[in-house]
């Protein structure tokens, strides 16, 4: 069981990560205490910076010697509290924002090793740089870093393509518990040599150890794309768009995402140069995205397609971006939905995700449940509909108020079992952290949750990494 450190340990970690890599004046320690949707706010004796993996291999071989616990902190834009040090004021947090080099791009072989306090635009840019596409896209990716992308196993708009992060990882190097270094960055599609170590520390928000760097892979830059957004009557009418473009254009589409009316509304009323381009308010509206690193002519293949699919009554209208810039307009409509919400008032979010089919019935129920159980809430689920990920949340107008957040636990219950009839999960692509680890106790298959915890206890056995997330 971590213990408070002794002044003689903080000591021996500052001296550890040398001058310029340790924060402890309240006013300096302060933003890495609150988590972004400010659920939580923390205690911290002390915020390491460490510059190099060996200075976090010493850190962590301080901290499992004195039983101390340590928070890593990436870019701090996780939903569920997972970079939040709790209240005790006796956990270390441990920024890799100084990791942040490029090691190398290796054009040919379509990889990209670098460090995990580097932001995932900076990988974005540097893929692009070289002709390359590094596809994970989140609306944060200016703050978040690779290795709270990697920790979370992050989504976003293009998993339906690329996947998610997991996906994209060919290798990690990452520092255990115990202070030692697993080096395996290899940059290879095919690599059989024992279990998928490297694995575990996708998705395990800093549990398990501390990823310091990553062997990504890249894609080929998209040449030729287009852009459009359409209103449909409902879920179910978006759902027969996105099957009639599956057969129709088969993996070129890159995302799909869908919006209710409320949302559209909420975003241009919020946020400063954003328009709903479409003439006609519709019920729900799909953000459809194609790509190819071919030229093929998409731009007028999208606009065939969704005239088809207008006569076969699947569309009400569409519009298909003629510029980059009207294309970016649109990215905008939807990646500003997060901030509109906020502007509006309080929320209750559930990341969620279902098979694709049945996100139009968990739409359906769902909504239902919040008349009935929220009744001074409004529902507005949106998001990742062709990868059956929905942030299935609920708005009120105006201030938060204890009468709303007394729904929110009855609510969430009834959600997830849904989702869980469904097929579903209840933890889509924002983590466990500390707000669902009760959740994932009680609803992971208890055979699946045995394995989770004997690993935590083989990997990291004193219990220091991130006590209080994921395995509460
Ligand atoms: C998105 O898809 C993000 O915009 C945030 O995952 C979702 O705020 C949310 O609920
Ligand atoms: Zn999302």
């Amino acid at each position: 069981m971590p213990r408070p450190p002794d002044p003689g340990a903080l000591e021996r970690l500052k001296s550890a990560v040398g001058a310029g890599g340790w924060l402890e004046a309240p006013a300096d320690i302060e933003p890495f205490l609150r988590d972004f949707r400010g659920l939580y706010r923390g205690a911290s004796p002390l915020v390491l910076l460490p510059g190099g993996v060996d200075e976090v291999a010493r850190v962590l071989a301080i901290c499992n010697h004195e039983d101390i616990a340590v928070v890593p902190h990436g870019g701090n834009t996780g939903y569920c509290g997972a970079a939040t040090p709790d209240e005790s004021g006796t956990q270390i947090v441990l920024s890799l924002r100084r990791l942040n080099r490029i090691r190398r791009l290796d054009a040919a072989n379509n990889s990209l090793i670098i460090e995990a306090g580097s932001t995932l635009a900076a990988a974005q840019a540097a893929a692009r740089a070289a002709q390359r596409l590094f596809p994970l896209s989140l609306g944060s990716e200016g703050s978040a870093q690779i290795g709270g992308n990697l920790s979370t196993n992050a989504g976003g708009t293009a998993v339906l393509r690329y996947g998610m992060m997991r996906d994209l990882v060919l290798g990690l190097e990452v520092v255990l518990a115990d202070g030692r270094v697993m080096s395996r960055l290899k940059s290879l599609r095919k690599d059989n040599a024992g279990y998928d170590v490297k694995s575990l520390f996708v998705g395990a928000e800093g549990t398990l150890g501390v990823i310091t760097a990553a062997s990504l892979k890249l894609f080929p830059l998209p040449t030729d794309s287009a852009t459009a957004l359409v209103g449909v009557k409902s879920p179910r009418h978006a759902l027969r768009l996105f099957e009639h473009l599956r057969a129709a254009v088969g993996d070129l589409i890159t995302s799909f995402e869908l919006m209710p009316r409320r949302a559209v509304e909420l975003t241009v009323r919020h946020i400063a140069g954003v328009a709903n381009p479409l003439a006609d308010a519709a019920p729900w509206y799909v953000l459809v995205e194609i790509s190819s690193a071919a030229d093929q002519g998409l731009p007028a293949q999208l606009a065939s397609q969704l005239a088809a699919a207008g006569e076969a009554g699947a569309i009400d209208e569409a519009i298909i971006a003629t510029s980059l810039a009207q294309a970016a307009a649109m990215w905008k409509l939807r990646e500003s939905v997060p901030e509109a919400q906020r502007h509006h008032g309080a929320s209750l979010k559930h990341d969620v995700s279902v098979p694709i089919s049945a996100v139009p019935e968990l739409i359906e129920r769902g909504a239902e449940l919040v008349r009935r159980l929220v009744p001074e809430g409004e529902t507005l689920a949106y998001g990742h509909m062709g990868d059956g990920n929905l942030h299935f949340n609920v708005s009120r107008t105006g201030p938060d108020s204890p009468a709303f957040q007394a729904r929110r636990e009855s609510l969430q219950e009834a959600i997830f079992d849904l989702v869980g009839e469904l097929g579903g999960s209840f933890s889509a692509e924002h983590g466990i952290g500390r707000l669902k680890a009760a959740e994932l106790a009680r609803r992971a298959d208890p055979v699946e949750l045995s394995v989770m915890r004997a690993l935590k206890r083989a990997l990291d056995p004193k219990g220091i990494m991130n006590p209080g997330k994921v395995l509460a």
